[in-house]
Protein backbone atom coordinates (compact mmCIF):
# COMPACT_ATOMS: atom_id res chain seq x y z
CA UNK A 1 0.00 0.00 0.00
CA UNK A 2 1.58 3.03 -1.32
CA UNK A 3 0.76 5.85 1.08
CA UNK A 4 1.16 3.64 4.34
CA UNK A 5 3.92 5.54 6.59
CA UNK A 6 4.85 2.56 8.13
CA UNK A 7 5.26 0.47 5.46
CA UNK A 8 7.32 3.73 3.84
CA UNK A 9 9.45 3.16 7.00
CA UNK A 10 10.65 0.02 5.48
CA UNK A 11 11.53 1.59 1.55
CA UNK A 12 13.31 3.85 3.68
CA UNK A 13 15.80 1.80 5.17
CA UNK A 14 15.65 -0.10 2.15
CA UNK A 15 16.69 3.00 0.07
CA UNK A 16 19.11 4.47 2.93
CA UNK A 17 21.22 0.77 2.55
CA UNK A 18 20.54 0.46 -0.97
CA UNK A 19 19.14 -3.15 -0.97
CA UNK A 20 17.87 -4.36 -4.21
CA UNK A 21 14.68 -5.29 -3.18
CA UNK A 22 11.02 -5.54 -5.22
CA UNK A 23 8.19 -3.68 -3.51
CA UNK A 24 4.18 -5.40 -3.94
CA UNK A 25 2.16 -3.44 -3.12
CA UNK A 26 -1.43 -4.54 -1.92
CA UNK A 27 -4.83 -3.61 -1.83
CA UNK A 28 -5.65 -3.32 1.94
CA UNK A 29 -9.32 -3.15 1.32
CA UNK A 30 -9.68 -6.52 -0.67
CA UNK A 31 -6.51 -8.20 0.80
CA UNK A 32 -4.92 -10.68 -1.39
CA UNK A 33 -5.21 -14.65 -0.14
CA UNK A 34 -1.52 -14.91 -0.56
CA UNK A 35 -1.07 -12.67 1.99
CA UNK A 36 -3.55 -13.12 4.84
CA UNK A 37 -2.34 -17.08 4.59
CA UNK A 38 1.30 -15.51 5.29
CA UNK A 39 0.20 -13.39 7.65
CA UNK A 40 -3.41 -13.77 9.29
CA UNK A 41 -3.12 -10.17 10.89
CA UNK A 42 -3.08 -8.45 6.75
CA UNK A 43 -1.09 -5.60 7.76
CA UNK A 44 1.31 -3.97 5.77
CA UNK A 45 4.71 -3.59 5.90
CA UNK A 46 6.20 -7.25 5.69
CA UNK A 47 9.08 -8.40 4.38
CA UNK A 48 10.45 -11.46 2.96
CA UNK A 49 13.48 -12.97 2.48
CA UNK A 50 15.14 -16.26 1.88
CA UNK A 51 12.33 -18.29 2.96
CA UNK A 52 11.66 -16.05 5.92
CA UNK A 53 8.45 -13.85 6.41
CA UNK A 54 8.35 -11.05 9.15
CA UNK A 55 5.33 -7.97 9.06
CA UNK A 56 5.94 -4.66 11.55
CA UNK A 57 7.78 -2.03 10.41
CA UNK A 58 10.28 -1.38 13.26
CA UNK A 59 10.75 -5.18 13.53
CA UNK A 60 11.98 -5.42 9.58
CA UNK A 61 13.69 -2.13 9.90
CA UNK A 62 15.77 -3.72 13.01
CA UNK A 63 16.26 -6.59 11.03
CA UNK A 64 17.14 -5.09 8.24
CA UNK A 65 20.15 -3.25 10.08
CA UNK A 66 21.28 -6.14 11.41
CA UNK A 67 21.37 -8.44 8.24
CA UNK A 68 22.50 -5.13 6.24
CA UNK A 69 24.88 -2.90 8.80
CA UNK A 70 26.17 -0.63 6.45
CA UNK A 71 25.76 2.19 6.72
CA UNK A 72 24.87 1.97 10.56
CA UNK A 73 21.30 3.41 10.76
CA UNK A 74 22.10 3.24 14.82
CA UNK A 75 24.31 4.73 16.95
CA UNK A 76 27.15 2.41 18.22
CA UNK A 77 26.73 3.47 21.56
CA UNK A 78 24.00 1.35 23.48
CA UNK A 79 22.98 4.62 25.07
CA UNK A 80 22.46 6.94 22.40
CA UNK A 81 21.07 3.51 20.22
CA UNK A 82 18.60 3.00 23.30
CA UNK A 83 17.68 7.09 23.50
CA UNK A 84 16.60 7.17 19.70
CA UNK A 85 14.52 3.60 20.19
CA UNK A 86 12.91 5.78 22.54
CA UNK A 87 12.32 8.52 20.93
CA UNK A 88 10.79 6.73 18.12
CA UNK A 89 8.48 4.95 20.89
CA UNK A 90 7.04 8.54 22.11
CA UNK A 91 6.80 9.34 19.04
CA UNK A 92 3.69 7.13 18.34
CA UNK A 93 1.78 10.09 19.99
CA UNK A 94 2.70 12.77 17.59
CA UNK A 95 1.57 9.86 14.95
CA UNK A 96 -1.62 9.14 16.58
CA UNK A 97 -2.61 12.81 17.09
CA UNK A 98 -1.89 13.17 13.32
CA UNK A 99 -4.79 10.56 12.56
CA UNK A 100 -7.35 12.07 14.66
CA UNK A 101 -6.56 15.64 12.75
CA UNK A 102 -7.07 13.67 9.66
CA UNK A 103 -10.50 12.27 10.37
CA UNK A 104 -11.49 15.61 12.50
CA UNK A 105 -11.26 17.72 9.34
CA UNK A 106 -14.08 20.29 9.22
CA UNK A 107 -14.84 20.16 12.84
CA UNK A 108 -12.58 23.07 13.91
CA UNK A 109 -12.96 22.89 17.88
CA UNK A 110 -11.65 19.70 17.53
CA UNK A 111 -8.96 20.50 15.41
CA UNK A 112 -7.88 23.08 17.88
CA UNK A 113 -7.96 20.64 20.71
CA UNK A 114 -5.61 18.31 18.55
CA UNK A 115 -3.38 21.00 17.64
CA UNK A 116 -2.75 21.47 21.17
CA UNK A 117 -1.85 17.99 21.81
CA UNK A 118 0.31 17.88 18.78
CA UNK A 119 2.45 21.01 19.42
CA UNK A 120 2.83 19.68 22.91
CA UNK A 121 3.57 15.94 21.50
CA UNK A 122 6.22 17.50 19.25
CA UNK A 123 7.75 19.75 21.15
CA UNK A 124 10.74 16.99 22.44
CA UNK A 125 11.32 16.27 18.83
CA UNK A 126 12.45 19.78 18.61
CA UNK A 127 14.54 20.02 21.45
CA UNK A 128 16.55 16.88 20.52
CA UNK A 129 17.58 18.22 17.71
CA UNK A 130 18.40 21.63 19.31
CA UNK A 131 20.60 19.41 22.39
CA UNK A 132 22.33 17.37 19.33
CA UNK A 133 23.26 20.41 17.82
CA UNK A 134 23.49 18.16 13.97
CA UNK A 135 21.41 18.71 10.31
CA UNK A 136 19.91 15.22 11.22
CA UNK A 137 18.86 13.41 14.73
CA UNK A 138 21.57 11.01 13.52
CA UNK A 139 24.47 13.49 13.09
CA UNK A 140 25.35 14.34 8.96
CA UNK A 141 22.77 11.68 6.96
CA UNK A 142 19.88 10.55 8.48
CA UNK A 143 19.95 7.19 10.33
CA UNK A 144 16.86 5.35 12.25
CA UNK A 145 15.34 7.66 14.48
CA UNK A 146 15.10 10.56 11.45
CA UNK A 147 13.87 7.72 9.10
CA UNK A 148 11.61 6.02 11.43
CA UNK A 149 9.95 9.43 12.28
CA UNK A 150 9.80 10.63 8.88
CA UNK A 151 6.64 9.24 7.11
CA UNK A 152 4.45 10.90 9.43
CA UNK A 153 6.44 14.45 8.94
CA UNK A 154 6.23 14.03 5.41
CA UNK A 155 2.25 14.19 5.76
CA UNK A 156 2.58 17.04 8.16
CA UNK A 157 1.78 19.52 5.54
CA UNK A 158 -1.25 17.68 3.90
CA UNK A 159 -2.91 17.30 7.74
CA UNK A 160 -1.88 20.83 8.67
CA UNK A 161 -3.81 21.75 5.28
CA UNK A 162 -6.35 19.35 5.83
CA UNK A 163 -7.29 20.75 9.48
CA UNK A 164 -7.34 24.66 8.67
CA UNK A 165 -10.59 24.39 6.02
CA UNK A 166 -10.40 28.26 5.81
CA UNK A 167 -7.17 28.61 3.70
CA UNK A 168 -7.09 29.38 0.06
CA UNK A 169 -7.09 26.46 -2.17
CA UNK A 170 -3.06 25.69 -2.71
CA UNK A 171 -1.92 27.07 0.11
CA UNK A 172 0.40 25.51 3.04
CA UNK A 173 -0.08 27.48 6.47
CA UNK A 174 3.48 28.30 7.87
CA UNK A 175 4.97 26.43 10.27
CA UNK A 176 4.55 27.55 14.11
CA UNK A 177 7.94 29.50 15.27
CA UNK A 178 8.14 26.63 17.99
CA UNK A 179 9.21 24.12 15.99
CA UNK A 180 11.73 26.42 13.69
CA UNK A 181 14.50 23.66 13.83
CA UNK A 182 12.47 21.08 12.97
CA UNK A 183 10.75 22.20 9.91
CA UNK A 184 14.51 23.29 8.76
CA UNK A 185 15.02 19.43 9.30
CA UNK A 186 12.06 18.90 6.87
CA UNK A 187 13.39 20.71 4.76
CA UNK A 188 16.91 18.80 4.89
CA UNK A 189 15.15 15.28 4.78
CA UNK A 190 12.92 16.45 2.07
CA UNK A 191 16.41 17.16 -0.28
CA UNK A 192 18.11 13.99 1.00
CA UNK A 193 18.57 11.64 -1.54
CA UNK A 194 17.80 8.16 0.06
CA UNK A 195 14.88 10.44 1.32
CA UNK A 196 13.60 11.63 -2.07
CA UNK A 197 13.54 7.88 -3.53
CA UNK A 198 10.49 7.41 -1.47
CA UNK A 199 8.81 10.63 -1.17
CA UNK A 200 4.95 11.07 -2.12
CA UNK A 201 4.37 14.84 -2.69
CA UNK A 202 1.70 17.04 -0.50
CA UNK A 203 -0.79 16.81 -2.89
CA UNK A 204 -0.95 13.16 -3.80
CA UNK A 205 -1.37 12.55 0.17
CA UNK A 206 -4.23 15.24 0.32
CA UNK A 207 -6.09 13.24 -2.71
CA UNK A 208 -5.43 9.74 -0.60
CA UNK A 209 -6.65 11.24 2.69
CA UNK A 210 -9.73 12.39 1.10
CA UNK A 211 -10.38 9.57 -0.74
CA UNK A 212 -9.59 7.39 2.55
CA UNK A 213 -12.35 9.72 4.39
CA UNK A 214 -14.97 8.55 1.97
CA UNK A 215 -14.17 4.62 2.39
CA UNK A 216 -12.91 4.43 -1.36
CA UNK A 217 -9.03 4.96 -0.24
CA UNK A 218 -7.58 5.96 -4.05
CA UNK A 219 -4.74 3.10 -3.57
CA UNK A 220 -3.67 3.34 -7.76
CA UNK A 221 -3.73 7.51 -7.80
CA UNK A 222 -1.95 8.07 -10.96
CA UNK A 223 1.05 9.75 -10.93
CA UNK A 224 2.32 8.83 -7.47
N1 LIG B 1 2.21 -1.63 13.91
C1 LIG B 1 2.18 -1.82 12.49
C2 LIG B 1 1.11 -0.92 11.89
C3 LIG B 1 0.95 -1.14 10.40
C4 LIG B 1 -0.39 -0.62 9.88
O1 LIG B 1 -1.29 -0.22 10.65
N2 LIG B 1 -0.55 -0.62 8.56
C5 LIG B 1 -1.83 -0.28 7.99
C6 LIG B 1 -1.68 0.55 6.71
S1 LIG B 1 -1.03 2.14 6.97
C7 LIG B 1 -2.53 -1.57 7.58
O2 LIG B 1 -1.92 -2.50 7.14
N3 LIG B 1 -3.85 -1.60 7.72
C8 LIG B 1 -4.65 -2.70 7.29
C9 LIG B 1 -5.43 -3.31 8.39
O3 LIG B 1 -5.38 -2.81 9.53
O4 LIG B 1 -6.13 -4.29 8.12
C10 LIG B 1 3.57 -1.53 11.90
O5 LIG B 1 4.32 -0.77 12.53
O6 LIG B 1 3.91 -2.10 10.86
Amino acid sequence: MKFCPYAERTRLVLAAKNIPHEVVNINLKQKPEWYVAKHADGKVPALELDNHFVPESLVTCNLLEQLYPEPALYPADPWAKARDQFMVEQFSAVSGTMYQMYRASGDAEKIKELSDTFNKKIQPFEEELIRRGTPFYHGDRPGMLDLMIWPWMERFPAARKLGVTTLPEGEVPPPPPSIKNLHEWVMRMTQHPDVKKCLIATEHHMKFIMSSKTGKPDYDMEGV
